[in-house]
């Protein structure tokens, strides 16, 4: 396909999950890559160009069409190039049931960090335990959707929803120590 050669840039910030996503699926995949650093406290007038609707990273530049949010980026990465290895499953209900968790778990888990971040004394202890009951929805998820099956890893290598998952929750032990708290 014509459309996998050619410039792709990535435009992202330091130690950000969702910027690491989109690396982690482009260096699976082998497509050599640009990556530029977006300065978020004084955005450049280009990425506003790119990114006008959520002015957020990582938008991802490929023959000069942006491509905003992570979760679509990685869409487009695995329609565009593929190549192996895939991230996602041929079979329709495996990618349908885990484009499901990996959207509950930007929708639901990651905002359930930021309040414990942003909180202190009872509201953060409430908002821990909003945050648990949210993961043991995922984890019994997991369970009864995958049995038998890490849905982490596509055959035996990283997959869509590892990627998602793995990029941020790979930092949990400093997250627990942090907060003080074991939550994952
Ligand atoms: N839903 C977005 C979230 C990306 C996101 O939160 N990016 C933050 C990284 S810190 C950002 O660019 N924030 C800048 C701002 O909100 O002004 C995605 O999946 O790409």
């Amino acid at each position: 396909m014509e459309e996998r050669k050619g410039e792709v840039v990535l435009f992202g910030t330091w130690a950000n999950a969702f910027c690491t996503r989109v690396e982690l699926a482009l260096k699976l995949k082998g497509i050599p890559y640009k990556y530029l650093v977006e300065d978020l406290t004084n955005k450049s007038e280009l990425f506003l160009s790119l990114n006008p609707v959520h002015k957020k990273v990582p938008v991802l530049v490929h023959n000069g069409k942006s491509i905003a949010e992570s979760l679509v980026n990685l869409e487009y990465i695995e329609e565009c190039w593929d190549t192996t290895p895939k991230l996602l499953p041929e079979d329709p209900y495996q990618r349908a049931k885990l484009c499901f968790w990996a959207n509950y778990y930007d929708r639901k888990i990651v905002p359930s960090f930021y309040i414990i971040f942003g909180s202190k004394d009872k509201e953060r202890e409430r908002a821990i335990e909003d945050s648990s009951q949210l993961l043991k929805v995922f984890e019994e998820g997991i369970e009864k959707y995958f049995p038998g099956q890490s849905p982490f890893f596509n055959r035996k290598i990283l997959g869509y929803l590892g990627v998602i998952i793995g990029s941020l929750a790979c930092n949990y032990q400093a997250v627990d120590e942090a907060i003080g708290v074991v939550l994952i």
